[in-house]
């Protein structure tokens, strides 16, 4: 009995269930850069260099370790634009007696491997993905029966599940489930950050920048000074340098942001463990020995545990109980179109400028600059979900449909009625002031709203929450804002009104 294998751009790893009981000698493996995958999005340059030079790495890897590999690489004239075409190419050549996959991380493409069997004209066998604590069925039961979602309870339910940071007696660890609230300091520019782990390009590495300059030219971004991980072992190397150098400092800056510094204490790690060159487990089990051994503090540690086992599995959960429908959700009845500052960073709004810059020069932008910047602004503006949710796919060398689409749709835009948060982060300038050094070096005045220099997120926050009044003004948690609005002058409220609308009909010269 021989096998086909087909292992995606972002299940690089020997431990993927679809490689489990192969047989090296009877088995192909196949591999594929196809232009279908690398344009259903503008996916920035860098995502496609990291993704391309991982791919081959692993496939040599295989190949190192006796597995027949049949890669198919990039080029633009060639006729396997699908990873269809491919596997049915190398059907028609090797005559499996099967396909084994490993399920896919997007609609998208899970709807077009699930017809695979009828169009290929074999059994073609789609295994769990095992690389996730919870499966698919697991989340499913949990949110069973419940009308709201949250991810703090999701949480327990996994720490419980994995032992991480309990206490023999199946207590947590230090006393508490959730430090967030030591987790708040601005960042003064004290402790300094550490630069980011970087791996110099090697051959391979080097030969797909030219390949994505070449063809990928009209793509978001830059390959320039490209220094991410791309084996495993590398990926490796950076998990032990967020541990050594930022984990001590993740939590307590954890909500900074910087006008200076692109990277903070975060783990830059997201790219890694999303395409499979890091396990998820594995990352944690590192973070909580670091507290074991009292090299980090709990308000890191745990703040970091609860993003990958509490909130990176609640929205894959999320996406996978709610997909297809879950995309089209636009509760806000938004139809702005994105602001093309989005593409270039030609805006005067310093926060922006800088969060759009970071994004186009590295594929990364810290979760604060995504949540509270880019995301705000789309929130209060009133984007159109579909078309910011397709500009975060597209930026970020982390972005895939299962994680981007709730990230964005749901904690971002509320697009989905609050399903999976229970109240917008729509904030005024004022939280960005209190996060970040940006205001000082910005055109706008954050102390002001209605004048022609006053920072836009003033009025904009306004403006949302009196149009949105049907839908918030019940809710417990924007009560205050409600009565604070309420509270003033009505002479200033219209001309807050009339800031915002001015704002938004001249919305590109922001
Ligand atoms: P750290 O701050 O060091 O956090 C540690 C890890 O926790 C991350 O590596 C990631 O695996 C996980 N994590 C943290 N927050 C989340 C979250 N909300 N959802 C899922 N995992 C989380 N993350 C992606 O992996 N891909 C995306 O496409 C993506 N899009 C986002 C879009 C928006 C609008 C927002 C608000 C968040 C998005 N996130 C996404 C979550 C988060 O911003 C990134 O995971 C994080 O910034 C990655 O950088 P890091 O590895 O340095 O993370
Ligand atoms: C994101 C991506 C890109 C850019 N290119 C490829 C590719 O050429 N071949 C491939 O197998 N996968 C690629 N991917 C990842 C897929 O598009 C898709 O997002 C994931 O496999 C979903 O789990």
């Amino acid at each position: 009995m021989a096998n086909l294998i087909l292992i995606l751009g972002d299940q690089l790893s020997t431990d993927i269930s679809a490689l489990k009981g192969a047989d090296p000698t009877n088995d192909l493996i196949v591999m594929a850069e196809v232009g279908d995958e690398a344009s259903y999005t503008n996916h920035h340059k860098k995502k496609l260099v990291l993704l391309f030079s991982a791919m081959r790495h692993f496939a040599d890897h295989l190949e190192r370790e006796g597995w027949k590999v049949h890669y198919h690489e990039y080029h633009p004239d060639s006729s396997f634009k699908s990873l269809e075409s491919v596997v049915a190419k190398q059907v028609h050549s090797f005559a499996p007696d099967r396909v084994i996959t490993t399920e896919c991380g997007e609609w998208r493409l899970h709807e077009q491997i699930s017809n695979w069997p009828s169009r290929l004209g074999l059994p073609v066998d789609i295994r769990p993905d095992t690389r996730f604590i919870a499966s698919k069925q697991e989340f499913a039961d949990w949110a069973s029966g419940r009308k709201q979602l949250r991810m703090e309870y999701f949480y327990r339910e996994m720490r419980r599940k994995t032992g991480l940071l309990m206490t023999p007696e199946g207590a947590p660890e230090g006393g508490h489930w959730n430090f967030d609230a030591d987790n708040r300091k601005k960042w003064s520019g004290k402790p300094g950050a550490p630069p980011p782990f970087r791996i110099e390009p090697d051959k391979t590495t080097q030969e797909v920048i030219t390949l994505v300059d070449r063809h990928f030219s009209e793509h978001f971004g830059t390959t320039e000074d490209f220094h991410f991980a791309v084996t495993s072992q590398d990926a490796r190397a950076a998990l032990d340098h967020f541990i050594d150098f930022a984990l001590p400092c993740f939590g307590d800056y954890q909500d900074a942001i910087s006008d200076s510094e692109d990277w903070l204490f975060h783990s830059i790690l997201s790219p890694y463990i999303n395409c499979g060159l890091l396990d998820p487990l594995e990352v944690c089990e590192a973070a909580a020995q670091a507290w074991h051994s009292g090299q980090a503090p709990i308000n890191a540690v745990e703040g970091f545990i609860r993003q990958i086992i509490g909130w990176r599995e609640f929205v894959r959960g999320i996406y996978w109980l709610h997909m297809p429908d879950y995309a089209k959700e636009n509760r806000l009845g938004n139809n702005r179109p994105l602001p093309w500052f989005y593409w270039t960073g030609d805006t005067r709004m310093r926060c922006m400028q800088k969060a759009i810059d970071a994004t186009r020069r590295n594929a990364y932008a810290h979760h604060i600059q995504r949540l509270m910047v880019t995301g705000n602004f789309a929130l209060l503006a009133g984007v159109r979900p579909e078309e910011i949710c397709d500009w975060y796919l597209a930026v970020y060398a982390d972005a895939y449909d299962w994680v981007e689409l709730p990230n964005v749709l749901g904690m971002v835009m509320h697009a989905d009625g609050g399903y999976l948060g229970s109240k917008p982060y729509a904030a005024s300038g004022k939280y960005i002031q209190r996060m970040s050094d940006h205001c000082g070096n910005c055109h706008y005045k954050v102390k002001k709203a209605t004048e022609e220099d006053a920072c836009p997120f003033n009025a904009l926050y306004w403006h949302f929450i009196d149009r949105h009044r049907d839908q918030f003004s019940g809710n417990p948690r924007m009560g205050m804002m409600y009565r604070n609005w309420d509270r003033q002058d009505p002479g200033r409220k219209e001309k807050i009104i009339a800031r915002a609308e001015t704002l938004l009909e001249n919305i590109e010269q922001i």
